[in-house]
């Protein structure tokens, strides 16, 4: 099955001669007069900001508590190749290096990150992905969880985004917990996202691929081995794809990454989970279960761990984000642990990949091989005509 099977979204790029053209034609009197008044208002609030000695001067540039950033990381926007029709956009530490979901920040909590992007994705792309002509082009950072001002807010409407070409930083400030004053730390799983690219929600950027993962850490929390980060979307999508196209693990060489989760046995293995889009998901994974606390573990007398749920299923709508600690293999041994949707019609579509673990010498037991192949049914459900593009699912077999 070609790559172009997997699109996951209907709803690219409208050409300029579709059926909607007469419509627009006729009220480009009116849409002229959006531009004209977004311009001005632009233009003023450019003035106004200028007039009070610039934007710094009206709005705080960080958060209250950060007064210089700990350290600092610079990020890339750039355009990677397309899935069949479907534009697909990457954050990376290095324009090379850019893929969906992004690289997974992880921050201590007490610290100041300043996150730079630069905007490398063509103007041409992003004006295809945008939904409203008077909709500024460019891409942006908008990040759940912890604490940053307006100017880091990462939307059109605060004025945080970044034209093509340009840069801008961003101040993420991880707020430690305050006893005193009873506000809630921000250690936790998170994720960031653009909120720009198409429309001013970013719907299209978080659909082509613009998001990553946050972890904010205590310092006494257990460290992982490995972290992959699981996005449940739309069309039965993990991390935007499905079916065989989400485990392209290779069986003698397996390279950990956004579509290989590869764990020896005795790993501490985490998880980052966010769900986007609009539909409800639930994460499941064979064979292991996690505490259903901040970091996926519970510690404590026997009495304690009672009170915290242990789970082996947590729904997932969008928006939300949670982390699952697990120690790969544990009791159960090495083998290929399916990770899915437990909403059935999502996992019968394609929403699911595989957690592969390896023994403590990275090698798959005697009987784990692990058959990618197609099916002809998988085929058959493609040209079916009544399942949605691209749900033909391959059938992941295990031996
Ligand atoms: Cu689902």
């Amino acid at each position: 099955m070609s790559a172009s099977a997997w699109r996951l979204t209907d709803d690219g790029p409208v050409p300029e001669s579709g059926p909607e053209q007469p419509v627009r034609s006729g009220s480009t009197a009116r849409r002229m007069l959006v531009v004209a008044a977004i311009v001005v208002l632009s233009l003023v609030g450019a003035g106004g900001f200028a007039v009070a000695g610039g934007a710094a001067a009206l709005l705080p540039e960080r958060p209250e508590g950060c007064d210089q950033p700990d350290r600092s990381v610079q990020l890339y926007a750039v355009e990677l190749p397309r899935d069949g029709n479907q534009i697909r956009l990457g954050y990376g530490l290095t324009p090379e290096t850019a893929s969906y979901p992004g690289p997974t920040m992880e921050m201590i909590e007490g610290e100041c990150l300043a996150v730079t992007l630069h905007n490398q994705v063509p103007a041409e792309t992003l004006e295809q992905l945008r939904t409203d002509p008077t909709h500024p082009l460019g891409v942006s950072l908008h990040v759940h969880g912890v604490k940053y001002t307006q100017l880091s807010d990462g939307t059109a409407q605060s004025f945080s985004y970044v034209p093509p070409g340009q840069s801008r930083t961003y101040t993420w400030y991880a707020k430690k917990r305050d006893r005193t004053a009873g506000t809630a730390g921000t250690a936790g799983y998170w994720w960031y996202h653009d909120h720009v690219v198409g429309g001013p929600h970013g719907t299209k950027g978080i659909g082509s691929g613009l998001f990553g993962g946050l972890v904010v850490r205590r310092p006494g929390d257990l460290r992982p081995d490995r972290t992959y980060m699981t996005v449940f979307g739309d069309q039965q999508s993990i991390n935007l794809r499905r079916g065989a196209a989400a485990d392209t693990c290779d069986q003698e060489n397996p390279q950990p990454g956004p579509t290989c989760i590869v764990a020896k046995k005795g790993e501490r293995v985490e998880f980052i989970v966010v769900g986007i889009g609009n539909d409800m998901h639930t994460f499941h994974i064979h064979g292991h279960s996690w505490a259903d606390t901040r970091t996926g573990v519970a510690t404590g007398t026997n009495a304690e761990v009672d009170q915290i749920p242990t789970v082996d299923n947590k729904t997932l709508g969008p928006g939300d984000s949670f982390g699952v600690q697990i120690v790969a293999g544990d009791s159960v041994g090495p083998g290929h642990w399916m990770i899915h949707c437990h909403m059935q019609f999502h996992s019968d579509a394609g929403m699911y990949t595989t957690m592969h673990v390896l023994d403590e010498n990275g090698n798959m037991p005697p009987g784990g091989d692990h058959d990618h192949s197609a099916t002809s049914s998988g085929a058959a459900s493609t040209s079916s005509g009544t399942a949605p593009a691209g749900s033909g699912a391959t059938v992941h077999q295990h031996k």
